[in-house]
């Protein structure tokens, strides 16, 4: 590493600002070597829990970053200036995104975290480091495509011949709005006590915070209008947080995600989306099904079995889980997930 070369000075300036040394740690690294890739990420993040199962389902090793952010913080009860706001990764990020993807930043907020559907977040986890080719990558559609194109000798997820239908999955699962279900206060609120605490009056807190970094960034004009797109998008989002009728709309748009799975699953001839290999939609869909049962919304597929059994099928894929549901974080478990935890993966 060159601390002159510019996109080298961008790494160290956003690893310096991640110290701790319980959060950093190489995950199936081999003694000796470095491993090609760096993921600053989240447990919590079902973005970077995608993330995660992709290079686990490689075998990859990779120097893993675990950040706070605020969702993270509430839980924990910490008083912290979320990681993913800070300049050394957000300027990171910007670089990684590049002037196309910084022409269309996200202001507003429609409970979900798609960047095609809303805009680039230049203060959002994963990022992924490749050391090898110089490369940081965001977005997790895009870095679990990058992940598996790199790696295509091993274990291929999105196999030539199916490789549209399987990104069109991908990013399908991409446009669920999940912070409807995990920041929103819906009438006959399923989810575990300890999530409604830690969401309430989030979205004051993460513009606090967005206020602070956008006051002590002054000087920096790219940085400020990062973090003033975010604001304005956080801003969107404390406002339908608590509104029934917004609310409702995302309700019906989960139980219309779950029979479109179902009618996915009746056509295929497999245990998988695509028939007999696991591919990335299996993945990310995985990811999925397991954050909406951890939030107490399984009820949506209680009459269809073909979902249910598809859904403990990726539970215990050895990379879901390990990724996804004990990753080992200070993630509390959820009374909703309790069987599941009780099961243990399956080797395939
Ligand atoms: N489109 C992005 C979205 C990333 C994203 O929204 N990450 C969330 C966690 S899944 C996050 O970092 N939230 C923290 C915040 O908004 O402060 C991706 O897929 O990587």
């Amino acid at each position: 590493m060159n601390s002159e070369d510019p996109f080298d000075r961008l790494i160290k300036d956003a690893q310096d600002e991640l110290t701790d040394p319980a959060r950093n740690k190489i995950v199936r690294g081999i003694e000796g070597e470095a491993p090609r890739f760096e993921l600053l990420h989240n447990a919590l993040s079902i973005c970077s829990q995608k993330v995660r199962t992709v290079l686990a389902e490689k075998g990859a090793a990779y120097m893993s970053r675990e950040m706070i952010t605020p969702s993270m913080a509430g839980i924990g009860g910490l008083d912290a200036m979320a990681d993913n706001y800070r300049p050394g990764f957000v300027r990171l990020r910007i670089h990684a995104a590049g002037l196309e993807r910084m022409g269309r930043l996200n202001e507003g907020h429609t409970l979900r975290t798609s960047a095609e559907l809303e805009g680039f977040d230049a203060c959002v986890v994963p990022l992924l480091i490749d050391h090898q080719k110089r490369r940081a990558v965001v977005d997790s559609v895009a870095i679990c495509a990058y992940i598996d194109a790199q790696l295509a000798d091993t274990n291929p997820l999105v196999p030539a011949d199916i490789a549209e239908d399987v990104m069109a999955q991908v990013r399908r699962v991409d446009e669920i709005p999940n912070p409807g279900q995990l920041y929103a206060f819906h009438e006959d609120d399923p989810r575990p006590e300890f999530l409604k605490k830690a969401m309430d009056g989030i979205y004051d807190r993460k513009c606090a915070m967005l206020r602070q970094m956008i006051d002590e960034n002054s000087d920096d004009a790219e940085l400020v209008r990062a973090y003033e797109a975010k604001f304005q998008r956080e801003a969107s989002g404390g406002k339908v947080q608590r509104d029934p009728v917004f609310l409702g709309g995302i309700k019906s748009e989960f139980a219309e995600i779950i029979t479109a799975l179902n009618a996915k699953l009746e056509a295929s001839d497999g245990p998988w989306i695509f028939g007999g290999d696991f591919t990335l939609a299996d993945a990310v869909w995985g990811v999925n099904l397991f954050r909406i049962h951890w939030l107490g919304h399984a009820y949506l597929w209680d009459h269809m079995p073909r979902v249910r059994d598809y859904a403990y099928r990726t539970y215990r894929r050895p990379s879901i889980w390990e990724a996804a549901i004990t990753w080992p974080a200070p993630t509390p478990p959820s009374p909703h997930t309790e069987d599941v935890l009780a099961m243990g993966p399956i080797s395939s």
